[in-house]
């Protein structure tokens, strides 16, 4: 790639924004500033662009569609500046014209295309599919309204529309000549051939145009853009139409285009539960048959293969089983539009799809009623039938001993259809995100699939992109680890392995601690900005940021956090090291409990921070809108990262990955990932607590576990739920009344009370390791230095040589 020099973007940016955008360069905002670097950064990249599909289609070599109904990319512009190698360049000729990068590039909107840890994994796997050389794409939906906003409002969460398309979007390109149909509802007729075939013929369907954005995806410094495609919902029913018709019909017009319009009108936020949404079901079918349809025009382009051999230049990876409806849609498209008989499109659909499982909580589990499934997709209906059909029977046949099991295994059971179930038999791959959570879907949760399939069953413990979760957020810490070991470990992260070497090196510790004490500062000023709270950049930063649920125990946290507060009230001159908690979480809207989660933090920070009696030794902290681009800050400040989810209940998280790689140490459950980060580190750099998968399955199968015999034995915890019921932080009695009765009648179902004592203790020990700066920094390196592991490289390389079979294109 040709590099610009700082002097060639100086002038590049003035001839941007004076020639093409008319106005002089003295005058221009940082809004013009943002829209001309990406126009000069676009034009770097489209060649690249061009040549790498252009690549794709001469090689006809395999590659992957990583389908998703979420991908949260959030901001584009530096990292795709810094993965084009134009950074540090860009970066030098904003502040040679006086301005602040930063604030620059912080005018872009998040694209919050995604709910969490499931939307966000899907940007790091691009990212490192394309830093890799391996050819793959995403596809997903181009909502015009992402996950919604938060502000917190007298210590409530409030909901706004997130409208992030109000202004041009700089990265995607309008294709509409590769816009294609999608059909939904109608009546399906059959006929039977003089060959005895059967014909499916659909009337009165209802059409919707689906239009794809696609999105640059940039490789690390190598030439390779691959796509990230994004589908748009439009009626094509031209404002001609419109014009022409009579009042009555122009009002249905509008009607019929709004209604059209609104499949890809929002995200839909996740732990709501989705039962009866239609909407939800529309926006999972126009996802799979428009990138089905674009991804087979794609393999018929040079014409030369049969469809036959899809599965030899074609993967689909779907990402949980959001987008599982590509099994029977692949099955239709190959028997009703390509002929194929049942067999061989059977064939080819299960060669081509593999499944990601990301959770094993059953309330997060998609099931479908039969009747919604019927009459809105009745070809799919019946295709599904089908497929029950055969799998039911050959249960029967072979497995006896499963006989008594088929009504847990049937996709269609109960009037209902089993998205996971569908998956499963429709794929040839099945993957849990971390070993803990593929060994319970293989022992527990999935079981008897496992009998079924064992071969179809293996574990890909997520990643998370190193190049933006350290060498973007934090790049003085970069600049040092690159000083002492090489930039080696940017493009093969298992180099940071090295810096064991200078774990003892107190020199360079300091300067990483000087790093992180910097990056704490820069929170402080920015807590300060958003909330008015002071905090002291040298205490120490306890964070917590990741949706809000009762499984990841934001609960537990606060708990410790009142029982210190407890402990201060009585004893105001006891020595401990001033803590910032701080929060950063999302309710699902209609997710009252986790609201009352909210509120609380809330409502103890206004106490915590405005109590003078305690002399500024606790600080309570809650960051509203939680998204990528506050991650991103939040993160290289980290001192202690709260990874504390009832064991079994946390798939794999990332979070987890990207703090340990900033330094962060680790307080947490043996659950998810935890467990892989404790495996390299060694317990005596992390802070495990509380029960096991195990010890929570036993609870749960067996009973013996009573909330209440806690509460009247832990002194502790019977002041907290007191001081919540009796209405101590209410501004009212009955406020808070509700966590007290949902945490002792329904028996503490993620065993809060359970693992209280042991995260006090165990923060206890945090405390002491705190005190000693060298201990705590070692560990601090050790994390850093075995986190290359959890780049999401090692898992796409993973996903690559042992599910996807793709090579590289170099
Ligand atoms: C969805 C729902 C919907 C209904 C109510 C409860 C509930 C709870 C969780 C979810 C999310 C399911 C899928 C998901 O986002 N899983 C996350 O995937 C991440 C990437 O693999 C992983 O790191 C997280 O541990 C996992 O929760």
């Amino acid at each position: 790639m040709p590099h610009l020099t700082t002097d060639k973007w100086i002038e590049a940016i003035k001839h941007k924004t004076e020639k093409v955008g008319g106005i002089s360069i003295g005058e221009a905002s940082e809004r013009d500033l943002f829209y001309a670097i990406c126009a000069i950064a676009s034009e770097e990249m489209n060649k690249n662009w061009i040549d790498t599909q252009e690549k794709y289609r001469e090689t006809e070599c395999k590659q992957v569609y990583y389908l998703s109904m979420e991908f949260l990319v959030g901001r584009l512009l530096e990292s795709n500046l810094l993965n084009s190698g134009m950074l540090n360049e860009c970066n030098s000729a904003l502040e040679a014209m006086g301005f602040d990068p930063e604030k620059v590039y912080s005018v872009e909107p998040d694209a919050g295309l995604g709910n969490g840890g499931l939307g966000r994994l899907a940007a790091c796997f691009l990212e490192s599919i394309a830093s890799l050389k391996f050819p793959g794409h995403g596809c997903g939906i181009r909502y015009r309204y992402g996950l919604f906003e938060q502000r917190i409002i007298h210590g409530h969460q409030v909901e706004l529309p997130d409208y992030w398309l109000k202004e041009d979007y700089p990265w995607e390109t309008r294709k509409a000549e590769e816009a294609v149909d999608i059909h939904f509802g109608g009546d399906i007729h059959m006929f039977k051939k003089n060959d005895g075939t059967l014909e499916f013929k659909y009337e009165n369907t209802d059409k919707v145009t689906a239009v794809p954005y696609d999105v640059p995806v940039v490789g690390y410094q190598n030439q390779v853009v691959n796509s990230l495609r994004l589908w748009s919902a439009e009626s094509n029913s031209g404002s001609s139409d419109l014009l022409t018709s009579k009042s009555s019909q122009y009002f249905h017009h509008l009607d019929h285009k709004h209604s059209i319009e609104q499949i890809s009108g929002f995200l839909y936020p996740d732990d709501s539960g989705y039962d009866g949404k239609i909407l939800r079901l529309k926006q999972q079918y126009f996802l799979v048959s428009s990138s089905l349809k674009s991804i087979i025009r794609q393999f018929k382009k040079n014409g030369r293969h049969s469809l036959m051999h899809l599965p030899d230049r074609v993967v689909i990876q779907i990402n949980d089983t959001h987008p599982s409806l590509a099994v029977p849609e692949l099955m239709r498209i190959l028997m009703d539009e390509e002929r194929f008989g049942w067999d061989d499109a059977w064939e080819i659909t299960t060669k081509t799809i593999a499944y990601t499982n990301h959770t094993t909580l059953s309330e997060a589990l998609e099931k479908w009623p039969q009747d919604m499934v019927k009459s809105l997709l009745p070809r799919l209906h019946m295709i599904i039938y089908e497929i029950n059909e055969r799998f039911c029977r050959k249960v029967w046949e072979d497995h006896p001993e499963l006989r008594d099991k088929i009504h847990e295994l049937a996709i269609i059971a109960d009037n209902q259809v089993h998205m996971a179930r569908l998956a499963i038999v429709g794929s040839f791959s099945v993957n849990g995100v971390a070993r803990l959570h593929t060994e319970i879907l293989k022992k527990k949760e999935m079981s008897n699939f496992y009998t079924l399939f064992p071969e179809r069953f293996n574990n890909k413990t997520n990643g998370i992109t190193h190049r933006r979760w350290l060498l973007q957020v934090n790049p003085e810490l970069s600049t040092l680890i690159s000083d002492v070991i090489g930039p080696q470990w940017i493009q093969r992260p298992n180099h940071l392995i090295s810096l064991l070497r200078y774990s003892n090196d107190v020199p360079f510790l300091e300067r990483v601690s000087e790093v992180k004490l910097q990056n704490k500062a820069r929170l402080a000023q920015f807590i300060h900005e958003k909330t008015g709270i002071v905090v002291d950049e040298r205490s120490i930063f306890d964070v917590q940021i990741k949706r809000l649920h009762e499984y990841k125990r934001q609960l537990l946290n606060i708990f410790h956090v009142i029982h210190l507060y407890n402990e201060l009230k009585d004893n105001p001159s006891l020595d401990i090291t001033p803590r910032t908690f701080i929060f950063g979480a999302k309710a699902a809207p209609s997710y009252y409990f986790a609201k009352e989660v909210i509120k609380l933090i809330n409502r103890m920070a206004s106490i915590i921070n405005n109590d003078t009696s305690i002399q500024g030794k606790l600080k309570v902290v809650f960051l509203e809108n939680y998204n990528v681009s506050l991650a991103e800050k939040i993160i290289p400040a980290t001192d202690i990262s709260e990874q504390i989810s009832t064991a079994s209940k946390e798939a794999s998280g990332t979070g987890n990955m990207k703090m340990m790689m900033n330094g962060a140490l680790t307080v947490g459950t043996l659950d998810g990932a935890n467990i892989e980060i404790r495996d390299l580190v060694g317990d005596r750099n992390i802070f495990i607590f509380g029960l096991t998968a195990d010890e929570v399955h036993d609870y749960y199968q067996n009973g013996g576990y009573v909330a209440r015999d806690i509460y009247h034995t832990d002194e502790r915890v019977r002041r907290i739920l007191d001081q919540l019921n009796e209405g101590a932080f209410g501004s009212q009695e009955i406020e808070f009344k509700d966590i007290f009765y949902h945490i002792l009648y329904h028996n503490d179902p993620y065993f809060v009370l359970k693992d209280f004592d042991a995260y006090i203790e165990t923060h206890e020990l945090v405390e002491q390791a705190y005190r000693n700066q060298p201990k705590w920094m070692n560990m601090s390196m050790t994390n850093i230095a075995y986190s290359g592991k959890f780049s999401s490289d090692r898992t796409i390389q993973e996903y690559a040589s042992e599910i996807w079979k793709l090579k590289r294109m170099d």
